[in-house]
């Protein structure tokens, strides 16, 4: 008996559960920027025996017996994380134990500052992450938060006005990164900020990791004492997250992952990261991470020839954030009337929204997931298309449920991880969408 059959035997209710949640990721357009489809090996690895052990410590500096085999898992996740990024080890250290994105901003802050110590990082309301100082965050709460926006005309980063803030406010630490923003960032002038007022530099790459490893993006590492990152969104492994840093930082980060803020590590999650790694330094993740460029640039055009306005008028990334005010649609109606057309994205406040955080002005879209199935721009003008026809006429049902037969009709079309989908829907991903 396979595992799937003795867990529908056990718990049928939970077998359901799951395999509903299979059902709506294979017949759903998933468009929410920061996920994506792990694949077989991942969950594989994910799902193994290594849930039952407990490793506090780190590899051969454990605090309980029988960690040889968890031990492996977690050196491979370390050196692969750093050859991936392209760093030499012995001027650069990883830490593969951090739980989630937050765990990993919240082991890092306590690396770099006490509690009262001033951070700068971008505003929630304009495209930052909670972790990065929002008020009734740990982050907004323990430290004394400032924050930056974007520039009200040209909705992009203006790092003259970051600079005047950093001068203003004196951070000890600066956080770079964000949530909903469709620019390329520049991590050499956040060094230059941080330099000039004395402060440290984080860079959170969470969002934007897969595009760095491709060298699509920019990387961080030459400008930031520390990174940290997520390791589920483009980078498309398991949940979870981890820190890279200088060497020089590496034991007051590990000592604040464990023992300062977390205990026993996900060792299943760790093996876990160490294979999505591994898929991660494959060729066809490069060209994998060109096409989620490619779609977003076609879709970000789709969008403007019919007349919607995009954030900062376009994207350089996997993400944008489209304005709804002219469409006399909120972000929350639109959420929900997308969703019924089988279309899954969120509700996103557009820069100095007027609309309260529950309602918003705006959408986040992103290609990562519709390009792990291997949509090609042709796919995502249909995308875009049927979105167009929800928000037209959002209180129409008889047109959503038309538009969700069309959207069931696209997906079976790319199946994520049916008939083995998964395997063919990423070597497509192997074809540049450019060529
Ligand atoms: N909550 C994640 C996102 O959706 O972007 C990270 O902040």
């Amino acid at each position: 008996m396979d595992r799937t059959q003795k867990l529908i035997n056990f718990d049928p209710e939970i077998a359901q559960a799951i395999n509903q949640e299979l059902n709506r990721i294979e017949s759903t357009l998933n468009l929410i920027a920061s996920e994506n489809y792990a694949s077989p090996a991942v969950m594989e690895a994910s799902g193994s025996v290594m849930t039952n052990k407990y490793a506090e410590g780190y590899p051969k500096k454990r605090y309980y017996g029988g960690c040889q085999y968890v031990d492996v898992a977690e050196d491979l996740a370390r050196d692969r994380v750093l050859k991936l990024f392209d760093l030499n080890p012995e001027q650069y250290h990883a830490n593969v134990q951090p739980h989630s994105g937050a765990q990993a901003n919240m082991a890092a802050f306590f690396a770099l500052l006490e509690p009262g110590d001033t951070i700068l990082g971008m505003d929630l309301a304009a495209g930052g992450h909670l972790t990065h100082g929002y008020k009734i965050n740990f982050s907004g709460k323990f430290f004394k938060a400032a924050s930056y926006g974007v520039d009200p005309v040209t909705e992009r980063l203006n790092y003259d006005e970051i600079l005047r803030l950093a001068q203003e406010h004196k951070p000890k630490l600066i956080i770079a990164g964000a949530s909903a923003y469709s620019r390329v960032i520049d991590f050499k002038k956040f060094k230059e900020i941080a330099d000039a007022v004395g402060a440290l530099l984080m860079v959170d790459m969470a969002h934007i990791a897969g595009l760095v490893a491709a060298k699509v993006h920019p990387a961080p590492f030459e400008y930031a004492d520390v990174v940290t990152s997520t390791t589920h969104k483009t980078l498309r492994g398991p949940r979870g997250g981890l820190i890279i840093c200088k060497a020089s930082l590496a034991q007051a980060i590990d000592k604040s992952v464990m023992p300062g803020t977390q205990g026993g590590p996900l060792m299943h999650h760790i093996a876990a990261k160490a294979v999505a790694f591994k898929e991660a330094q494959d060729a066809s993740f490069t060209i994998y991470q060109q096409n989620i460029i490619t779609n977003a640039a076609a879709m970000a055009e789709a969008f403007i020839r019919k007349g919607y306005r995009i954030v900062s008028g376009g994207t350089d990334n996997h993400l944008m954030v489209i304005d709804l005010r002219s469409k006399n649609i909120s972000g929350k109606d639109a959420e929900l009337a997308l969703i019924k057309a089988g279309i899954c994205l969120n509700k996103n406040c557009i820069p100095n929204d007027p609309a309260k955080p529950l309602i918003t002005s705006g959408i986040r879209l992103g290609t990562p997931a519709i390009t792990t199935r291997g949509f090609t721009p042709k796919e995502v003008a249909i995308v875009v298309d049927l979105i167009d026809r929800v928000l037209t006429d959002p209180q129409n049902d008889e047109l959503l449920e038309k538009v969700k037969v069309e959207v069931d009709g696209l997906c079976k079309l790319f199946p994520v991880y049916t008939h083995n989908s998964f395997v063919t829907s990423t070597s497509s991903s192997l074809k540049s969408l450019e060529g």
